[in-house]
């Protein structure tokens, strides 16, 4: 495990406080099972699958669809906000709520034609979980399984400081 270099494209635009998180953390090396993938995207190794755990195929309980929209983009404008912020994009929603155990399809729409997002989900104590490549006009999809309560803070570290969500994770329902 070495440490985790933020690369310099994204390091210039991620904001002093995503920055604080990122630092000092543990490269989370590949599953074994995992499809092969950029070494700089990965799924949960076996630390990190106490805290979630991911399969690519399975019976989920529940299923969430996460959107990757355009709030303003050189192609459709507003011209002056774009001027002003650059391209600014979001996850829809942005604000997810899963139970503890429950198997849950989380599918990602990257509904841009000409820009990659990623999807780095990161634990309560800011260790960085999952690192997931999300390809122009492609649906990307894991059944997530949370061990842990908690909030969970994703990112998408191309479009730093605003696009982000939150994965809060519940207890099971007392009738499991
Ligand atoms: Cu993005």
């Amino acid at each position: 495990m070495g440490s985790w270099e933020v690369p310099f494209a994204i390091r210039r635009r991620v904001p002093a406080a995503v920055l604080a998180i990122l630092s000092g953390l543990s490269v989370v090396a590949s599953a074994a099972a995992a499809p092969p993938m950029d070494k700089n995207f990965y799924l949960p190794d076996a630390a990190a699958s106490k805290i979630v755990s991911v399969a690519k195929t399975g019976n989920a309980e529940a299923e969430v669809i996460v959107l990757t929209e355009a709030v303003a983009i050189k192609e459709t404008g507003p011209r002056e906000t774009v001027a002003k912020f650059g391209e600014v994009y979001a996850f829809s929603p942005t604000f997810i709520t899963v139970r503890r155990e429950v198997p849950t399809m989380l599918t990602f729409w990257n509904l841009q034609p000409d820009d990659e997002h990623d999807f780095m989900l990161a634990a309560p104590v800011s260790t960085v979980l999952i690192h997931l490549k999300l390809m122009p006009l492609t649906k990307t999809s894991y059944i997530f399984t949370f061990h842990k309560d908690g909030i969970f803070n994703f990112y998408c570290a191309v479009h730093q400081p605003e696009m982000n969500g939150q994965i809060l994770v519940l207890p099971p329902t007392s009738a499991k």
